[in-house]
């Protein structure tokens, strides 16, 4: 009988329960181990990883993969340590694209309909009734159109909102109007009232959401950060909120996780902090995605999601 492949949980700070049920319920045909009890280092074939801490990947020779339990990967690929030219397989689950879509369409409805003015008004006890604009007479732009960004443009088309992304390579999106490159960002960012962040993070993405963006962007615009703290330049959004160029931003991601107790972001009435809480890889679908990918892998199928090292996403 052919060894079953050995793979190794270790996602520090996530508390294995729900991985173990549905790994195995979808993998019997795999020999899970759970970190710290790796038995022979050497028999292990795929990780899934998380937050790995230095000298993890130290004695791993039979390697074949690693999974990502995040679709973000740039704080895997920063780790030194990482091996090297090992495929690495992103997160792609259906229920995270379900849970960002949820969040980004809260936050768009939330200032679509203006329950910023509403909030106001509450606080000093005032009844006016004011209209919103139409869905297509508001521009939303998304910032990345891959497996969550495309998503959320999708559902806001379908709601009928005037949708506009970016994306690295040029990309055609039912109902989106479509920007890459430089300029491109520049013409979403005009356009847009509501600007979605959904960018992995790499050294060309890194604090793209600045001064000089905001500055593009009309007065009175809300900007809506669900990828990376790293893409903003937080005292350059702080500015253009007292200058009153922004109206407001929802924050889900920081620089600092968790947000530092002193941070402005906590009681600036125009911020809205989430703890990094926008859509949460679920174990239920994403284990099936994982077990799929790494028993076809196991019989010699091609990987799918691998990260292109270079690209950084
Ligand atoms: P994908 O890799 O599927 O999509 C990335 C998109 O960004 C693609 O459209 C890509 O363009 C575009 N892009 C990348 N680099 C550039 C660039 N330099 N200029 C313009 N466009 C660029 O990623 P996902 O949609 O799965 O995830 C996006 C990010 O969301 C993750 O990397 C992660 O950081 C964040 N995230 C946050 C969560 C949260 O809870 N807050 C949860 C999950 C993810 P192209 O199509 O041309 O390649
Ligand atoms: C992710 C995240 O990248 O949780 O999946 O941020």
């Amino acid at each position: 009988m052919p060894k079953k492949p050995v793979l190794l949980y270790a996602c520090f700070g996530v508390d294995p329960t729900d991985w173990i049920r549905e790994i195995r319920t979808h993998g019997p045909d795999i020999e899970l181990r759970i970190w710290p009890d790796a038995g022979d280092t050497s028999e292990i074939d795929y990780v899934l990883a998380w937050n790995a801490p230095a000298g993890f990947w130290g004695d791993l020779p039979s390697l074949k993969a690693i999974f990502s339990m995040g679709a973000g990967v740039d704080k895997v690929l920063a780790d030194k340590e990482l091996p090297d030219g090992l495929p690495l397989i992103r997160m792609v689950d259906p229920s995270l694209a379900i849970g960002m879509n949820e969040f980004v369409l809260l936050r768009v409805l939330h200032y679509h309909r203006l329950m910023p003015a509403f909030e106001t008004q509450q606080r000093s006890g005032e009844w006016k009734q004011l209209r919103p604009k139409l869905p297509q007479d508001r521009t939303v732009g998304i910032l990345g159109l891959g497996e969550l960004g495309g998503a959320a443009a999708r559902t806001l088309v379908r709601l009928g909102f005037d949708v506009g992304g970016w994306s690295r390579n040029p990309k055609s999106l039912d109902g989106v109007k479509t920007f890459s490159g430089p300029d491109g960002l520049v013409a979403l960012a005009e356009r847009s009232e509501i600007l979605v962040c959904l960018l992995p993070l790499t050294n060309e993405t890194r604090g793209i959401l600045n001064a000089e963006l905001f500055s593009a962007m009309q007065s009175g615009s809300y900007v809506i950060n669900v990828a990376r703290g790293a893409h903003l330049v937080e005292e350059d959004l702080l500015a253009a909120l007292d200058s009153g160029k922004l109206a407001g931003a929802t924050l889900d991601v920081f620089a600092t996780e968790p947000l530092p107790a002193a941070h402005r972001f906590w009681t600036h009435p125009a911020v809205t902090v989430v703890p990094h809480a926008a859509a949460l890889t679920q174990p239920k679908t994403a284990a099936e995605v994982l077990v799929r990918n790494l028993l076809g892998h196991a019989r010699g199928e091609p990987l799918q999601h691998v990260v292109d090292r270079s690209r950084g996403y």
